[in-house]
């Protein structure tokens, strides 16, 4: 049939378009049913519905470049480069398939081709769904040789299906405006929003361009993205991993894959230094929020997979220990990607994955060729293993400092403070400061030297910790630290009130020897990790005594380095008695008392978070198995703060 511009593809409509229309009628009066709300969510499911299609389109292989326009007055355009949706008559209904899609509920898939198979919860509802609730809506397809148009308006058909010029270029353009008597909440949209969904949907579909346009101009600036992720999830992973800023434990994103008969599951991940995880499921390129049989798989056999790895090549302490999952998904960042024809969905939001047999698949995956990658990787394995050691040393720290801040009322509901606490009398929280000393002998030196109307002592440790004899995770895991958490007054983790906090200034008073140093690196480190706020509002001190006294006649200068002490004795006219002070616990409390307490007087550096964030990684560092390799670092990085507070 010769077709010319303007002419009509069909004929006028006979009773099939009469069913077309009550069939979208039921999709005004009930909105919900078809795109879950109304509101902003539902709003932009109307994009998603329509970019679906070109994505189908792109992964059957005839499309690699999809634009979505946002224009003024609610309007959206999506435009892709694939074959264009046919605009033949279709030998059941009559009409232009075209025309069928837009106007017949569920549509989708049922009219050949090779896209459109995969579907399930709101997913691939369709064109028609979106044509049913805008105010109107246009195509545009171009097949090669012409462009053919059609309108619609509220779902109904405005105009027949029309030639409108002609081309050499093939693909589709949909441009719509959702109906405000429909989305009265809002009909906005949010560039953000698109932006991460598109750029979700370009990882999940490696290779495809997509680009998101922003051309309102009453709102907004102009803006635009464009992705192109050729290495789909290990992109995601990578991108993820970027975003939370945290340092990666393993060389390069892990990637398994594997497919059984017609299902297909890819899976990337990486551990970092992170303390929570990441871990995003997707089924049929749908996020799928709550999870699912895939997600819950992964988790369960990584775990798995870790602890028999280090069972197998002897790599936990005590044989009988488990490793417990939580533990080993500390600092995951993750993207499990499934593929299956059947997609059950569950729970009232349809975003959780239901179908057992993509699990087993998982499962499979995930034990042989995780395992494969630790036995061909043995260094990245170790790292893995030891921070989850380390994460469940800090668990268990966590829960013992928990039950120890929430047993800690004595009578009258008084907190009842710690044995070795000498408080000071003030209770003006906005002007005392407690001193947490390392060992008893400087303890009490530092209770006579200070000045008890606003100082308060606190001895951390009976006798020096030896870094070579203790180690860390032993010093951390014990109840050691409670007297800090019950002094302090604030409770810890998501308990944490900074109204309750009883002292202005939490100053640490260690040596500046090596066993000073780890001092500070573990309290600073349970400071970063449990109690941040107090850093992040600079309560946090660290004492400096000084190293020497640089005297002559009756002039004398305390110097806190080496190249102080040299200046002093050049001040003093290059001859001068130069004392070192011997550790806190060899001063007397009036040296005390001069040169580190009183206010006057005294040098205190204020703890940044980057500190404290060093501190933490130091931490980490330290719970490795070598002994040489973390007292040497201890050693360079004796000293930790910045910021000078005197
Ligand atoms: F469905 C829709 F209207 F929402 C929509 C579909 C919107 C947009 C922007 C694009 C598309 C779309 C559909 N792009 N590409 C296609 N392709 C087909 O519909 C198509 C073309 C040819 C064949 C074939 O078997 O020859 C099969 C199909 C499904």
């Amino acid at each position: 049939m010769e077709e010319n511009l303007n002419t009509p593809v069909s004929g006028s409509y006979d009773e099939n378009s009469i069913q077309v229309l009550e069939g979208l009628e039921a999709v005004r009066k009930r909105p919900g049913m078809y795109i879950g709300s109304t509101g902003e969510r539902g709003l932009h499911h109307l994009v998603y519905e329509i970019v679906d299609n070109s994505i189908d389109e792109a992964l059957a292989g005839y499309c690699d470049k999809i634009t979505v326009e946002l224009l003024d007055d609610g309007i959206i355009r999506v435009t892709d480069n694939g074959r264009g949706i046919p605009v033949g008559i279709n030998p059941q209904k009559g009409i232009p398939t075209v025309t069928v899609v837009f106007t017949i509920l569920h549509a989708g898939g049922k009219f050949g081709g090779g896209g459109y198979k995969v579907s399930g919860g709101l997913h691939g509802v369709g064109a028609s769904v979106v044509n049913a609730l805008s105010s109107w809506l246009e195509v545009e397809v171009s097949d090669g040789k012409n462009i053919y148009k059609q309108r619609y308006e509220k779902g109904n058909i405005v105009t027949d299906l029309e030639i409108i010029g002609t081309t050499d270029k093939t693909g589709t353009v949909v441009t719509f405006k959702p109906d405000p008597t429909i989305f009265t909440d809002t009909t906005t949209y949010d560039y953000d929003t698109l932006l991460t969904r598109l750029r979700e949907q370009s990882f999940l579909n490696a290779g495809i361009r997509v680009a998101l346009v922003d051309k309102r101009t009453d709102v907004y600036e102009p803006k635009s993205d464009e992705f192109y992720y050729e290495g789909g999830i290990r992109s995601y992973v990578e991108f993820l991993l970027e975003g939370i800023k945290k340092e990666r434990l393993n060389n390069e994103v892990i990637y398994l894959s594997g497919e059984k008969q017609d299902e297909s599951a890819e899976i990337a991940l990486i551990w970092s230094t992170a303390y929570d995880n990441k871990i995003m499921s997707f089924a049929n390129t749908l996020h799928t929020i709550d999870g699912g049989t895939h997600e819950q798989a992964f988790r369960q056999t990584v775990a798995r997979v870790v602890n028999k790895y280090a069972h197998d090549f002897k790599k936990l302490k005590v044989d009988s220990d488990n490793l417990k999952g939580e533990d080993i998904m500390e600092g995951l960042v993750a993207v499990v990607s499934v593929k299956l024809s059947d997609a059950q969905f569950e729970s009232q939001t349809k975003a959780k994955l239901g179908n057992t047999s993509i699990g087993t698949l998982v499962r499979n995956i995930v034990n042989d060729k995780l395992y494969q990658y630790l036995e061909e990787h043995p260094n990245e394995a170790k790292i893995v293993i030891e921070k989850a050691i380390a994460a469940s040393n800090a668990r268990e720290a966590a829960q013992k400092a928990r039950d120890a801040s929430r047993n800690k009322a004595g009578i009258g509901g008084k907190t009842r403070m710690p044995e070795k606490l000498t408080d000071c009398i003030s209770d003006d929280p906005t002007k005392t400061e407690i001193f947490i000393v390392e060992g008893d002998s400087a303890g009490g030196s530092a209770v006579e030297g200070r000045n008890s109307t606003y100082q308060a002592i606190l001895p951390l440790w009976g006798k020096m910790l030896n870094v070579e004899k203790a180690r860390d995770d032993k010093v951390y895991g014990n109840d050691k630290l409670t007297p800090v958490i019950v002094a302090l007054g604030t409770g810890i983790g998501e308990n944490f009130d900074i109204e309750k906090l009883r002292y202005d200034k939490i100053v640490i008073m260690a040596d500046a020897d090596v066993d000073g140093s780890h001092i500070r690196t573990l309290l600073l480190t349970f400071f970063f990790r449990y109690m941040p706020q107090l850093i992040e509002t600079g309560h946090i001190y660290l004492a400096q005594p000084p190293l020497y006294r640089v005297s002559k006649g009756k002039k004398h200068f305390d110097a806190f380095t080496d190249e102080e002490k040299a200046k002093y004795i050049e001040e003093l006219g290059g001859t001068a008695d130069v004392q070192r002070y011997k550790g806190l616990g060899e001063m007397d409390p009036d040296q005390l008392w001069e040169t580190t307490l009183n206010p006057e007087v005294r040098t205190m550096l204020r703890v940044t978070m980057s500190d404290a964030a060093l501190a933490d990684e130091t931490f980490t560092m330290l719970m490795g198995e070598e002994v040489e390799p973390r007292k040497q670092f201890i050693e360079e990085n004796a000293v930790f703060a910045t910021d000078l507070d005197i």
